[in-house]
Order: C-alpha cells, then sequence, then structure tokens
C-alpha cells in the first residue's frame, strides 16, 4: 500500500522583529500538514507597499524564519500579487494567513485549502518598535 502522499502548508510574512505572535502562526500553521514552506516578504515590497523598510533586511528575516524547526523550505516573496505562482510552485496543499488577511485569499480556494488563524493578541511589530524606542 502507497503512503499518501505530504501535505505541503505554505504561509508569507514579514516577519520583521520576530516576535511570539510570528512563532505562533508559524507552528500552527506547520501543524495543518507534514511541510511548511514560507514565504518572507522583500525588503523592496516592504518599501513599496507598506513606505518603510523592514528593521532587520530579508537576507536576516530569512536565516531566522529558515532556522525555526517547524520550518522545511523558506523563500523571498517578491510581490504579492505572486501568491498563485507560489502556492504552484511549491505544490502547497493549504494556505495559511493570519487572519488580519481574512478573505482577501479566497481565490486562491480552487488550487488549494485557504486557511486563516486568528492574531496573538497584544503583540506586533510596531508596538515593538515603538516600545523600544521609547515612545508609548
Ligand atoms: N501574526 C500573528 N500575531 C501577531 C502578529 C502577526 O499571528 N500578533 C501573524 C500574521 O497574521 C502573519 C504572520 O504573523 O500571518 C506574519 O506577520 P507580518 O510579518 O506582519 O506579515 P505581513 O507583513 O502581514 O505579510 O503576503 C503577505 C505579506 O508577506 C505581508
Amino acid at each position: 500500500m502507497s503512503s499518501p502522499a505530504p501535505r505541503t502548508v505554505i504561509t508569507f510574512g514579514t516577519f520583521d522583529v520576530f516576535h511570539v505572535g510570528h512563532l505562533k502562526v508559524i507552528e500552527r500553521a506547520a501543524a495543518l500538514g507534514d511541510r511548511l514552506v514560507v514565504g518572507v516578504s522583500a525588503d523592496e515590497l516592504n518599501l513599496r507597499k507598506k513606505g518603510r523598510e523592514p528593521v532587520f533586511s530579508e537576507g536576516e528575516r530569512l536565516a531566522i524564519v529558515a532556522a525555526l524547526k517547524p520550518v522545511d523550505e523558506v523563500f523571498v516573496e517578491e510581490s504579492l500579487e505572486l501568491k498563485r505562482h507560489y502556492i504552484e510552485q511549491y505544490a502547497a496543499d493549504v494556505l495559511v494567513m493570519g487572519d488580519d488577511w481574512a478573505g482577501k485569499f479566497d481565490e486562491f480556494g480552487d488550487i488549494c485549502e485557504v486557511v486563516y488563524l486568528s492574531r496573538t493578541p497584544a503583540i506586533s511589530t510596531t508596538a515593538l518598535i515603538e516600545k523600544i524606542s521609547g515612545g508609548s
């Protein structure tokens, strides 16, 4: 009897100033399958979409995410518009995103399962940057 094909999960994020909310979404995403692939957004994409550079460069963010036990493979996400291409390229069975993106990726339901996970409350990169820099 042949064993069932491994289930590949894909998720995306900036993962800047890595914190426990990032870790939890990665752990929960990994638990939904056998292999976890993570797209880490390019510095250029952040500049274009968010109007600021991340604190840590894409090379640093990629290295941090790649070193995590639940992560099997990482790549640089060059554009938000390439999701369908990445899902197909990595043969993902499940797309996982935080619920700050709820409903935004339902269109990919034709090629994979789309799951939105609830965010960890009360922690964010923006709040951490403000706290560290002496703001509120
Ligand atoms: N996250 C979370 N809880 C938090 C903060 C973040 O669960 N308190 C999750 C987000 O929902 C997301 C992941 O951690 O699934 C990465 O968050 P960001 O780095 O903020 O990613 P973002 O800039 O939203 O991704 O294609 C998406 C892009 O790569 C942008």
